[in-house]
């Protein structure tokens, strides 16, 4: 499919999908989600790519929430509809097999710190911004914010930046657990793809298993958590690539997984 907001380039398996909408901060009007949405669906399905970085085009901006001046003019059955994509989308990035990883060059406010944490963890710029500003606008976060954030950095936390739609710094998201590690401007992407680089030499099965125990244990009790990850532990001991990385590690060599 052709992309009108979307730079998607893949190097060595490794996929780098930037959002291109600099003139508006590279804010989320629905033909960006509806893009990103098809992209990310194509990337789970495409054998080559085992691993994604998501980021913002140019300096400023990862991406700058919702597109308000679109959001501003739509119909409540329209304002339905974006918030079921958006939605689908979020979950569409948490439920994919390959690992997603967001690379937060600048702001990632609203819709596009909602869209960073669905991926499965954050980089971030020491010149990245992050905030929820939708209290302000009068509405909430409505792509899996509150639930997200919740989750992640607890919710004594998440109430004082969803209910003061303040924004933070990006060394004070690293410090609350929203971002894993901060780097130069210059260092983020080259820093984001060796990671992804170092997880796609690994069995990807084992990755894609890794991600749903994860994942997936987080809405159970731990007791069905503990159940679901031995049943998926036994599941790879019926695949190739788990005789390959056992067998490499006994003959001393690199293992050469196959995904199979
Ligand atoms: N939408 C549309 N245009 C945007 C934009 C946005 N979110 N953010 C920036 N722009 C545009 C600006 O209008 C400006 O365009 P021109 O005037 O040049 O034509 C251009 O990008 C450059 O922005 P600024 O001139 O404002 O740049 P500054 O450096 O002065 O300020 C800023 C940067 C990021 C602080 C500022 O642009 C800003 O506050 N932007 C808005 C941030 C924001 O409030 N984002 C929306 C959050 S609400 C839903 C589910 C989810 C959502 C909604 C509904 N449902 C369940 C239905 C999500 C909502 C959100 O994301």
């Amino acid at each position: 499919m052709e992309y009108k907001f979307l730079l998607i380039e893949t190097t060595d398996s490794i996929t780098t999908l930037t959002v291109n909408r600099r003139e508006a901060l590279n804010s989320l009007n629905s033909a960006v989600i509806a893009e990103l949405e098809c992209a990310f669906y194509e990337l789970d399905l495409d054998a080559a790519v085992k691993a994604i970085v998501l980021t913002g085009a140019g300096e400023k901006a990862f991406v700058a929430g919702a597109d308000i001046k679109e959001m501003s003019e739509l119909s409540s059955f329209e304002a339905h509809d974006f918030a079921r994509r958006g939605q689908r989308l979020v979950q569409l990035i948490n439920r994919m097999r390959k690992p997603v990883i967001a690379a937060v060059n600048g702001y990632a406010l609203g819709g596009g710190l909602e869209l960073a944490l669905a991926c499965d963890f954050i980089y971030a710029s020491e010149k990245a911004k992050f905030g929820f500003p939708e209290v302000g606008l009068g509405v909430i976060p409505g792509f899996g914010g509150t639930q997200n954030l919740a989750r992640l950095i607890g919710p004594s936390k998440a109430n004082e930046l969803v209910f003061s739609g303040r924004i933070i710094s990006a060394a004070k998201a690293h410090a609350w657990g929203i971002v894993n590690e901060l780097f130069t401007p210059e260092e983020l992407l080259p820093q984001a793809l060796k990671t992804a680089q170092e997880i796609a030499g690994k069995g990807p099965m084992a990755v894609a298993y890794a991600k749903d125990a994860i994942a997936s244990g987080l809405n159970m009790s731990k007791e069905d958590g503990f159940r679901y990850e031995a049943s998926l532990f036994g599941v790879l001991f019926a695949t190739g690539d788990q005789r390959e990385g056992m067998g490499a590690f006994l003959e001393k060599r690199t293992a050469e997984f196959k995904g199979v």
